[in-house]
């Protein structure tokens, strides 16, 4: 009997148009479906891409942008001029469903650790604990010891391990990049500064400490910005290291575009006039690019903006201007960060590396949307329009802008809806473990806790079940590396993942979501989604399916005990009063009255 088993190529071919069916096709374009077929037939074609023994392990190059939404960049459908990361979405991947937590330092304990950040000690972040989470387990505040961070194990297999850019995991020395398995590492231990280097720096709370380098506190230097600064420390580690034949494992974690808007003013000044336009207008071009970019379906419905908002034509002239510049402020410094990511590669590019560096670029969370005017109190500061985003002033870009740059997903960061978790992600395999073809759009789900596992598989180094005497926790991530090379097409698991923080849940199991929130976001109860028919989260299915409703609360409870999660009675309402974004637009409000009373000469 002749066998009817397909040639591998069919069976390659198979497992793209399967997985493509069953959860992803209706997430795709026609550009991205055909390119995925083009990388199927590629794999069918390609030896299993592996790093043979004998090649030198990689390099890896981990960028961090903070608070960057998902649209904001060229390769994602953004205006702003983003040329480095756009060329190295067109040499690699770009992942289209790729999750982090909801805020920053929740994101940066699991993506350093493997595990979710309730194991890790950022059951909540440490400026926002509530007494009733004090001093628990999982609730310290910093990345706690009860983990083990892949830069440490990647150090002792004998990788460089180089960090410069924002901590945000433990103020102490005990606790810093130093402590963590970093060997040279230049730290802004707080989750937000100055962009610039401020006399006042200090004076916000003068008992936390600041800057530390190799774990020893330190001050920066007059002409600090930011993210020149991060990138020219980084590359001045890389020089000292090159040559000596390790290989690397660099950290560059931008504050960029992170509140405070500050930027350079030649860099806002491209951008003046380019947000003149409004929410809506820019939001029709974001959509429409991302569109013939293939990252969505021709027919894809995106999140509508909330209505709790104004629209750009309620606003008067004086606030639209405001907002205009706050936008254009933002975009200098996304502008800025992209520069300086190509000051690195061409760094790498001099030393003879980028060859064999793995390169991966990721958001930390989804945009900012709350109001921060009321953190800049204890200080001077001057947000008149002409001043906005030079180093005297403290704005945030407000829930309007937000749900612009989170396109084509429901609200922003502090939320557990997709505008709140999803970030733009791309990841440049050097030729050797390549076969899926340049510029893939992949729109296999991962997870901030799956970067550990892949990295460590890079760099040849195991997670350790025990240190000392205490056992670690397992990794809840997994290596992204079978999917990323082409060697397979899905997780080959149905993808199922929780989230909290303050309060907001969510549950995801493959294509089914429930989220939980509270208004003026939410009802107040779980909603379902079908993200494969509805990724912006727009269409609440729990009415029409209690029982998969019930089954994902279910593993929503499941996921609280494996991992610690405190439930607090009233804590989404409680941090939701903190942080209510609908205040931005009374601040944008009394900003315009304060430019009114300088402009009167009746009134000092
Ligand atoms: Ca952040």
């Amino acid at each position: 009997m002749p066998s009817s088993s397909p040639p591998p190529s069919a069976v390659a071919s198979t497992l793209f148009a399967a997985s493509l069916t069953r959860s992803a096709a209706t997430r795709l374009g026609a550009h991205a479906l055909s390119t995925l077929a083009a990388a199927a037939s590629l794999l069918a074609g390609a030896q299993a891409a592996t790093a043979s023994p004998a090649a030198p392990r990689p390099n890896i190059l981990l960028i961090v942008a903070d608070d960057l939404g998902f649209s904001d960049i060229g390769a994602f459908g953004g205006e702003i001029d983003t040329p480095h990361l756009d060329a190295l979405a067109r040499e690699g991947l770009r992942l289209t469903d790729f999750h982090s937590g909801a805020t920053c330092s929740p994101t940066r304990s699991m993506l350093l650790s493997g595990v979710d950040h309730h194991i890790a000690g950022i059951g909540s972040m440490a400026e926002l604990t509530v007494p009733e989470q004090q001093g628990q387990p999982g609730y310290e505040g910093h990345l706690n010891d009860r983990v083990v961070p892949f830069p440490q194990l990647l150090r002792d297999a004998g990788y460089h391990t180089l960090m410069a850019g924002k901590w945000h995991l433990g103020l102490t020395p005990e606790r810093s990049p130093a402590a963590r398995g970093f060997d040279k590492s230049f730290a802004l231990l707080r989750g937000a500064d100055d962009h610039v280097a401020q006399p006042w720096n200090t004076r916000i709370d003068p008992a936390q400490p600041l800057y530390r380098e190799d774990g020893r506190l330190t001050t920066v230097p007059a002409d600090f910005y930011s993210s020149n600064f991060y990138a020219d420390k980084l590359v001045s580690y890389l020089q000292a290291t090159q040559g000596d034949g390790k290989p690397f494992f660099a950290y560059l974690t931008f504050t960029a575009p992170h509140w405070p808007l500050q930027a350079p003013d030649e860099a806002i000044a491209k951008y003046a006039h380019r947000y003149e336009a409004g929410y809506e207008a820019l939001r029709a071009e974001r959509i429409a690019r991302q569109k013939s970019l293939g990252l969505l379906p021709r027919d894809f419905q995106p999140a509508k903006a909330l209505t709790n908002f104004p629209a750009w034509r309620q606003l008067g002239v004086a606030q639209q201007k405001q907002e205009a510049r706050r936008m254009a402020v933002y975009a200098a410094m996304v502008d800025v960060m992209d520069q300086n990511i190509g000051k690195v590669i061409r760094q790498l590019k001099a030393s003879g590396q980028y060859d064999n560096t793995v390169v991966i670029f990721i958001s930390d969370n989804g945009a900012e949307g709350a109001n921060v005017a009321d953190r800049a109190s204890v200080i001077p500061r001057d947000n008149r329009l002409a001043n906005i985003g030079k180093p005297s002033s403290y704005v945030s870009y407000g829930p309007a802008w937000a749900q612009v740059s989170a396109l084509p997903f429901s609200l922003f960061k502090g939320h557990s809806h997709e505008g709140g978790t999803t970030v733009p992600t791309i990841v440049r395999l050097p030729p050797s473990l390549r076969s899926a073809p340049a510029g893939t759009v992949l729109p296999v789900p991962g997870h901030v806790t799956d970067i550990a596992p892949t990295l460590l598989a890079l760099g040849g180094a195991s997670y350790p079940q025990r240190v000392g005497a205490l056992q670690t926790p397992a990794l809840q991530g997994r290596s992204l590396l079978p999917v990323l090379s082409g060697q397979q097409a899905d997780r080959g698991e149905r993808f199922d993942k929780g989230w909290e923080l303050f309060g907001q849940k969510a549950y995801r199991q493959g294509d089914w979501k429930i989220v939980y929130s509270v208004p003026p976001f939410g009802p107040g109860r779980w909603q379902l989604f079908n993200l494969a028919r509805d990724r912006a989260e727009q269409r609440d299915l729990s009415a029409q399916h209690p029982d998969q409703l019930a089954s994902l609360q279910a593993a929503y409870a499941a996921y609280v005990h494996r991992n610690g999660v405190l439930e607090v009675p009233r804590l989404a309402e409680r941090i939701a009063e903190r942080y209510s974004s609908r205040s931005y637009f009374e601040a944008l409000k009394a900003a315009d009255e304060v430019q009114a009373s300088h402009r009167s000469p009746t009134r000092p």
